[in-house]
């Protein structure tokens, strides 16, 4: 049990001050922590109250007084940062912080215990599964947050120690329709593949379906110079900087870019040169958005013929333009084929691969990009390389000093991995990592009964999230300040995240738990090296001549201040070393004929459409002060004065409609379930549509209401489109 006068001894050792990145999302702001004098009030170690040990360690305050100041020599926010950003420390020093295992008794209520037992539980369990019912009864779920040490080893752990094939990660929830788009259409997937700073000097951006001025405000700087074009069904704040706004019925995108393909085509503007130069498939996609005229596309989407007229009259004026896919694009079950139809788009106008134009996704969580590249995912190995391909498991399992054959092959994807949870063949044990699934998964109602069948639930996380609550098992784990490693930004770029810190007494990081469990399940704790650069250094080779090809990036490289975007092989010998690839594509696409690939994509409605009983279309997405599942920024005070609760937009008359007005309870209801959140009248919102923020839990949760259609190809669920119905919140009878 800690000793309430350790933390500030130990915890005042290491640097004063480091260089580091931002804990929350992909822009990865550079910033510099500095770490004042440290101070302890702690009166009574309360983590040992049996009687709520979750949520009674407010007396435990540890003033580690770190302080945060952006890095202006970091060309991605150049000395900005958000709210999030600036008030990052505090989450430090939590009040409900977790300082020691906790261990669920027979009745029921988790107690803190020491790491040997806590480990010990898990271990044992885990072996009486994987003996009674194979080693797929095991499972894994990673984040999109984990570093890349983390996300490589986590994968290894379950490919290796645990032989289950059942690992993905919330991930699938974020980067995968764009993902499998970009990896059809030009071979490899890197989010942007330009640095950020190329978006200064374009004429016009397309954004469709992503709010940067709330969820990445710094990358705002590089695009006050561009026409904006903003794809929203609502008016965001983003949408309200732009030079247009297109206002789509949610989940009619695919129209919409079919439609402004059409225009481009018909209007002359298409770029006939790149497309016989740089392109295959043309043809056939034309053929799809030959019949998606401009009026038939206004009764679709609801987008005027004049409004597509303009957009595509913006595109093409512009002497370097983008075109960048968000969320709200994606998160559908077609976001793979919006996806692709917003590259179609790109491809028309000749702009991948070209210097100061392009294509990109706005990749979401702060290692979004690396952690989709080194095996946390069902289908991947490390490198970005397929599971399924005989050379890629050879390479990895000579690496992981294993038989090829020994490998599993795919997973579940991340809903379908969570929906079979202790179901007959399903797994029976989770270890979740870095995700808190019970307030992000779709259909969330039912996600959490599936994890309360399990035998066992284990979540390694620093503050008792809404799934750490219903775990059998709860790991303390060191944050963003208290450990070394790198991480990957949007546009490719590896990053070195530093340690100002040691976590408290009782806390240990990810990698000594991976190893620990190793040790305890009978394998060789050796395969789980702890330091950082050394499970790095294994990344490295691991990655060696795959897409994602890290092997030339080094701690020694990174610290030294190079700019290192994947791929970036080691070239033994050559000086000087290889540069790492900041833009890609500019003289060929990664397919084998070097050509980028047309889809031939075509519109179709989303899963559920508004009814009767279910008039309105219910989608969902951010606000600036929260997080994710909140788990985090809701421990930041300043934060959750900023957004306290659950709210839903709604246009003044689908309120009074409802019987609604500004500041009252409203529920809504779809066919899952029901949600409580405060009504914010919008004039500017479509009338036939409501946004929920998904940060909050409890009732408040946004995907109580989500559904269980996933897109066939990436598996990403219909985050943005759910009938609903709105009325008021009746306090159930007690
Ligand atoms: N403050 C804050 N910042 C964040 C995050 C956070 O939680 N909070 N999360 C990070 C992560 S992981 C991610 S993935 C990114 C996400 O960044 P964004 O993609 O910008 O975020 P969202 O709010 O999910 O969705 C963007 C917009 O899509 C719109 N939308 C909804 N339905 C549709 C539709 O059918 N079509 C179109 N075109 N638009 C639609 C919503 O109204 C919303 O304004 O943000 C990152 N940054
Ligand atoms: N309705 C709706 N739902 C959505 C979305 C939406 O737009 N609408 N967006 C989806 C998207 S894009 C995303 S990315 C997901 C994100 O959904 P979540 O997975 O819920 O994301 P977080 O809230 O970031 O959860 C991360 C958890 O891991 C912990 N954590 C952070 N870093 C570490 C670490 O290094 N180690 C360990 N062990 N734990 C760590 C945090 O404290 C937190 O509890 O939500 C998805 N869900
Ligand atoms: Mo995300």
């Amino acid at each position: 049990m800690s000793d309430p006068a350790a933390p500030a001894r130990d915890r005042s050792a290491g640097p004063s001050s480091v260089a580091t990145h931002c804990p929350y999302c992909a822009l990865q702001c550079g910033t510099r922590l500095d770490r004042g004098d440290a101070t302890t009030d702690a009166t009574t170690d309360t983590t040992t109250n049996a009687a709520a040990p979750v949520t009674t360690t407010a007396a435990v305050t540890v003033t580690a007084a770190v302080t945060v100041r952006p890095d202006p020599g970091f060309p991605v926010n150049r000395g900005g940062l958000c709210q999030k950003g600036w008030t990052a420390p505090a989450l430090l020093d939590t009040a409900d912080r977790l300082r020691t295992p906790l261990l669920r008794g027979a009745d029921g209520e988790l107690r803190p215990v020491d790491w040997d037992t806590a480990l010990d539980a898990v271990a044992a369990a885990l072996l009486r599964l994987r003996a009674a019912h194979g080693p797929d009864a095991v499972a894994v779920f990673g984040g999109g947050g984990l570093t890349n040490e983390k996300a490589y080893l986590l994968g290894k752990f379950a490919r290796v120690t645990l032989g289950t094939s059942q690992i993905d990660y919330n991930g699938r929830f974020c980067m995968s329709s764009a993902a499998a788009a970009g990896n059809a259409a030009f071979g490899l997937d890197r989010g942007l593949p330009f640095p950020v700073t190329d978006l200064g000097a374009a004429d016009t951006v397309l954004l469709a379906g992503a709010n940067p001025a709330e969820t990445m405000p710094p990358l705002m700087r590089h695009l006050d110079r561009a026409d904006l074009i903003v794809i929203d069904p609502r008016r965001t704040r983003t949408a309200e900087l732009a030079a247009l706004h297109l206002q789509p019925e949610p989940g009619t995108d695919l129209a919409l870019a079919l439609g402004l393909l059409h225009l481009t085509v018909a209007g002359g503007h298409a770029d006939k040169e790149y497309l016989a130069a740089r392109t295959s498939g043309f043809d056939d996609a034309w053929r799809h958005a030959a019949a998606w005229w401009p009026e038939r596309v206004e009764q679709v989407t609801g987008v005027p013929v004049a409004a597509q007229r303009e957009a595509v009259a913006l595109l093409a004026r512009a002497s370097r333009a983008y075109v960048l896919t968000g969320r709200g694009a994606e998160q559908h079950s077609k976001g793979t084929d919006t996806a692709a139809a917003f590259v179609n788009l790109a491809l028309a106008l000749g702009l991948p691969g070209r210097e100061g134009s392009g294509y990109g996704c706005l990749t979401g969580q702060g290692n979004g990009q690396g952690g989709r590249e080194h095996g946390q995912k069902a289908d991947q190995l490390p490198g970005y390389r397929q599971i399924t391909d005989p050379a890629a498991r050879a390479h990895v399992a000579a690496v992981w000093g294993v038989d090829p054959d020994a490998l599993p092959g795919p997973g579940r994807s991340a809903y379908e991995l969570l929906d079979a949870l202790g179901t007959d063949g399903g797994p029976r044990a989770l270890l979740v990592f870095g995700a808190n699934p019970v307030v992000s998964a779709p259909n969330a109602g039912h996600v959490t009964r599936r994890l309360g069948a399990l035998d066992l639930l284990v979540v390694a996380d620093f503050v008792p999230s809404e799934t750490a609550r219903i775990a059998d098992v709860v790991l303390p784990v060191a944050q963003w300040a208290e450990e070394d490693g790198t991480l990957t930004n949007l546009e490719g770029r590896i990053l070195r995240r530093r340690r100002l810190l040691d976590p408290p007494p009782g806390v240990r990081d990810d990698l000594w738990v991976l190893r620990a469990l190793a040790a305890r399940l009978g394998d060789d704790p050796a395969r789980y090296p702890v330091d950082a650069e050394r499970a790095f250094d294994e990344l490295r080779r691991a990655s060696r001549g795959g897409p994602a090809d890290y092997s030339g990036v080094s701690y020694r490289r990174l610290d030294a201040g190079e700019a290192l975007h994947w791929p970036c092989p080691e070239t033994p010998g050559r000086r000087p070393a290889h540069p790492g690839t900041p833009r890609l594509f500019l003289d060929r696409f990664a397919h084998p004929d070097g050509r980028a690939r047309f889809a031939a994509v075509e519109h179709r409605p989303p899963a559920e459409r508004p009814d009767e009983r279910w008039p309105l279309y219910a989608t969902t997405g951010r606000v600036l002060a929260q997080y994710q599942s909140g788990a985090q920024t809701r421990r930041v005070a300043e934060l959750n004065a900023a957004a306290p609760e659950a709210h839903v937009e709604i246009h003044p008359d689908t309120a009074r409609r409802a019987g609604l007005e500004d500041g009252d309870l409203a529920r809504i209801t779809s066919a899952r379930g029901s949600t409580r959140a405060r009504v914010r009248l919008d004039p500017a919102l479509r009338t036939d549509t409501v946004f929920l923020p998904f940060h909050f839990p409890g009732t408040g949760r946004a995907n109580l209401l989500t559904g269980d259609a996933l897109d066939p190809r990436s598996r990403m669920p219909e985050f943005k489109v759910s009938a609903v119905r709105v009325d008021r919140w009746e306090e159930p009878a007690p």
